[in-house]
């Protein structure tokens, strides 16, 4: 799979891409990671890509043309089967079935705004599908845009060993209305704080019966939300 990232701050990405599973699917050739600077397009010389908002107001608006012509020249390099996704606050709030669906493509174009956002005409020209990670303000869509390639890459197969299987993930499959049990791991006991018992029995059928019910309290006392 291949993601374009359009950013005004394309230094921001290769720290995240270089490390643990990101690393492991690029070394793999599972995953491949374009970075563009929307720079490169401006039209003058000053390589301006942001400018004041017609009727007044704070902030700074990017511009059009930068824009629609960075993405143009993305699309011109990539085969048939992308798709492109604008990172926004007004956009859909993203989840696991949008993840699922966005690794459908083999290709994605991550549009990443700034200031006070993007020129209303680049969604008219370019109609892409506006994705928000959550109800809050990031300064800008490079984080959400990370969001999203970690999202989708542990989706893609050959990604996750058979061990990271992405089935058992909570909000995905059969799993989709549940939180995950607790786990545990050595030593048996720290600070007076024992390991469940039924752990440590090798009874993989009481142990089974722990995590579903332990998974349905905490779902119940935490993401109330999430039971149909
Ligand atoms: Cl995609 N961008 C910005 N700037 N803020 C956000 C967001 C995106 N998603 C949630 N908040």
């Amino acid at each position: 799979m291949r993601f374009d990232v359009l950013t005004l701050f394309p230094e921001m990405f290769p720290g995240y891409l270089g490390q643990s599973l990101l690393k492991r699917a690029i070394d793999a050739d599972l995953v491949a990671v374009h970075l563009h600077n929307i720079r490169d397009w401006a039209h003058d010389r000053h390589q301006s890509v942001d400018d004041r908002p017609f009727g007044g107001g704070p902030g700074m608006v990017l511009k059009v043309e930068p824009v629609v012509e960075a993405v143009e020249a993305v699309e011109k390099q990539v085969d048939s089967g992308g798709h492109l996704v604008m990172l926004t606050p007004q956009g859909k709030r993203l989840d696991q079935p949008t993840v699922e669906s966005l690794a459908d493509y083999s290709q994605l174009t991550l549009l990443c705004g700034r200031y006070e956002g993007f020129d209303e005409r680049v969604r008219t020209i370019l109609q892409p599908e506006e994705i928000s990670v959550g109800d809050y303000v990031l300064n800008g869509g490079e984080v959400a845009a990370m969001n999203i390639i970690d999202a989708v890459v542990r989706l893609i197969p050959g990604v996750l060993g058979d061990a990271e299987s992405p089935i058992q993930d909570s909000f995905s499959g059969e799993n989709r209305h549940r939180l995950e049990f607790s786990q545990y791991t050595r030593p048996r006991e720290y600070r007076g704080f024992k390991v469940p018992e039924v752990l440590l029995t090798g009874n993989h059928e009481e142990i089974a019966a722990w995590r579903q019910q332990e998974s349905t309290d905490r779902t119940r006392q935490r993401r109330e939300d999430l039971i149909e």
